[in-house]
C-alpha cells in the first residue's frame, strides 16, 4: 500500500520491522496466505527464513530467491526430531534471537472436507490435529529460548470462522481450528511473562492452491463478495498487513487476541 505524501510515494510499511529477524512456516506457492504475509513482512523491512516439507524444497527455495530471502530450512511439523532440528539450524542464523514465528499450516485429508463430520475417522482426526493445531504448540517450545534470548516475541497462527461456527464440509478441519484457537490462549497465557506475545488471525476464505481442491468453494467466495460487510472477498495480502502489525510493536500490548480479516463477514448472523 501506498499513500501520497508531499509528492512522494511513501510505502506504510517502511521499516516498521527493520532489523527484526523471524521465521514463516507454510509457504508452498504464490496463493498461500503465507506468502502474502512474508511479501508484507518483507517490505517492512525483516529478516525472513521460510521453513519447508522435503517435497516442496525446490518451489519454496525459488519463491526465497524471488523475495531476496537468504534462508530455507527444512521442516516437516509432524516430526518432533524435524522442528528441534530446524530452530537449531535457525539459532545459528541469527545468533540465538527470533522477533516472530508465523504458523500458516493447516491439513485434514480431503475426504473429511466434505460429507459429515460424523464420519470422520479416528485417524483423520489425530492427522487433522497433529499438523493444523498441535504443531503450534510444538513450534511454540522450540522458539521459545530464541524469544527468550530476544527478550520476547511474536507468535501469529491463522485460523478460519469454521473453528467458531459450522461450515458446510469444513468438519475436521473446524475442530482442529478450535483447539488451535484455544492453544492461542493457553500458549499467550505460558509464554506472556517472557513477553512472548501469541495471536490468531482468522482470515475469510481465498483462492488458494489448496482451498481449490474443495468442492463449494468457489460458491462460498463469490456469496462473500456479495454480502460481506465490505462487499469484497479476504486478499492475502491484507492478511499480511495484520500479521505485520501483529509481528510489529505497534500490537505490544495484544496476546491471546484473534483478528478477524474476513471483510467483516464473521459479524452477520444471516446472509442478507
Ligand atoms: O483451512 C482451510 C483449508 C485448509 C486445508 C485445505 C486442504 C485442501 C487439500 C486443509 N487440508 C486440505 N487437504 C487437502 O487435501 N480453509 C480455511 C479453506 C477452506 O477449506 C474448506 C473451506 C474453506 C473456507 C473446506 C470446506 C469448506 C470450506
Amino acid at each position: 500500500m501506498t499513500t501520497e505524501v508531499q509528492e512522494k510515494k511513501v510505502d506504510v510499511r517502511n521499516g516498521i520491522l527493520a532489523g527484526k529477524k523471524g521465521v514463516i512456516l507454510g509457504i508452498a506457492n504464490k496463493w498461500s496466505i503465507a506468502w502474502g504475509i512474508a511479501n508484507s513482512l518483507k517490505e517492512a523491512g525483516a529478516e525472513l527464513t521460510f521453513t519447508y516439507q522435503e517435497r516442496l524444497k525446490d518451489r519454496v527455495d525459488k519463491l526465497a530467491e524471488e523475495l531476496d530471502v537468504k534462508n530455507t530450512v527444512e521442516c516437516d511439523v509432524t516430526s518432533d526430531e524435524q522442528i528441534t532440528n530446524a530452530f537449531k539450524t535457525i539459532s545459528d542464523l541469527y545468533n540465538g534471537k527470533i522477533d516472530f514465528v508465523i504458523h500458516s499450516l493447516a491439513f485434514a485429508k480431503k475426504d473429511e472436507l466434505e460429507g459429515r463430520y460424523v464420519d470422520t475417522s479416528r485417524d483423520g482426526y489425530i492427522l487433522a490435529q497433529d499438523i493444523s493445531a498441535f504443531s503450534l504448540a510444538a513450534v511454540a517450545k522450540a522458539a521459545e529460548p530464541l524469544f527468550e534470548a530476544n527478550g520476547g516475541g511474536s507468535i501469529i497462527t491463522l485460523t478460519y470462522l469454521g473453528g467458531e461456527r459450522v461450515v458446510k464440509n469444513y468438519n475436521v478441519m473446524g475442530v482442529a481450528k478450535a483447539a488451535l484457537e484455544c492453544s492461542v490462549k493457553y500458549l499467550a497465557n505460558d509464554l506472556g511473562p517472557k513477553k512472548i506475545r501469541v495471536n490468531a488471525i482468522s482470515a475469510g476464505p481465498i483462492k488458494t492452491l489448496a482451498s481449490s481442491a474443495i468442492s463449494g468453494i468457489q460458491t462460498m467466495i463469490s456469496q462473500i463478495a456479495d454480502v460481506s460487510p465490505l462487499r469484497k472477498n479476504t486478499e492475502t495480502e491484507e492478511v499480511g498487513d495484520t500479521a505485520l502489525f501483529l509481528a510489529s510493536d505497534l500490537s505490544r500490548g495484544i496476546t491471546g487476541e484473534l483478528i478477524h480479516v474476513d471483510a467483516g463477514f464473521h459479524i452477520l448472523g444471516a446472509t442478507n
